[in-house]
């Protein structure tokens, strides 16, 4: 099956055939979003269907709650599950200390949560995405709709006084609309170039009135599964 896959996608397939692995019956796992999480999805499925495997999934978005219930996993909430045993889920960058803006997807707020309540956060992804220093992928902030302009310059003004290379903030768009995340809030992407210091943004950015959450993952990941397309798969 995978030799009709396109390069990535076969990288991504393996990084999430391998990250499969880490669900074991009678865990609560959490399951992440976007395309190499599905992957993911696809091959727990699989896992229920062919294999026995029994547990219980808590999606980070619709999107993934949708495809878990299709390929017959079960499905719980997080306030059901209470914490969980591993979370795997895709990221768009990850640098040396396993580090990672996430949020491309616009899932960024429950996969955070989901993540951080967990006693292990696996990242599934191919080599493209790895980097010395954090920020080439505009990082996505998560902001309430009320006040969004206001929240917008406090982001710029904070941004001011930071180590990045570059300072542009756009709203992100579905169409003509602001897309609209499943919390109904907006997303600010940020376009930073490099973030010197990762670790004092995503504390100055979450402390904005208006800031829901931002896409800086720290010190959160354990294990970064990195597929290759020729199904080979190195573990960090
Ligand atoms: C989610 O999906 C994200 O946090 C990240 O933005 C994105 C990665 O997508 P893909 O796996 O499609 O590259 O995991």
């Amino acid at each position: 099956m995978t030799s009709e896959l396109s390069p990535v996608d076969r990288a991504k397939f393996a990084s999430a055939a391998r990250a499969a692995e880490f669900v074991e019956d009678g865990m609560r796992v959490g399951l992440g979003t976007g395309s190499t999480a599905a992957w993911l999805v696809r091959c727990l499925g699989d896992k229920v269907r062919d294999n026995g495997l029994k547990f219980r999934g808590v999606p980070t978005s619709t999107r993934t709650a949708k495809l878990a219930r299709e390929v017959g996993i079960e499905v719980i909430t997080l306030d059901e599950a209470g914490w969980l045993d591993v979370t795997i889920d895709g990221a768009d960058e990850f640098d040396g200390d396993l580090n990672l803006i996430k949020g491309g997807g616009g899932a960024l707020l429950q996969e955070k949560i989901v993540a951080t309540a967990s006693d292990k956060m696996v990242v599934i992804t191919d080599p493209a995405k790895s980097v010395e220093t954090l920020g080439k992928f505009p990082l996505p902030v998560e902001v309430i709709p009320f006040g969004m302009r206001t929240t917008k310059t406090l982001i710029e003004e904070a941004l001011g006084s930071m180590d990045v290379s570059g300072r542009d903030v756009t709203l992100r768009m579905d169409g003509d609309a602001p897309f609209v995340t499943d919390e109904g809030n907006h997303i600010l992407d940020l376009h930073l170039g490099r973030i010197g210091n990762a670790r004092q943004m995503a504390l100055t950015l979450n402390q904005l009135p208006g800031v829901v959450e931002n896409g800086l993952f720290i010190d959160i990941c354990d294990v970064v599964v990195i597929g290759h397309s020729d199904g080979q798969v190195e573990l960090r």
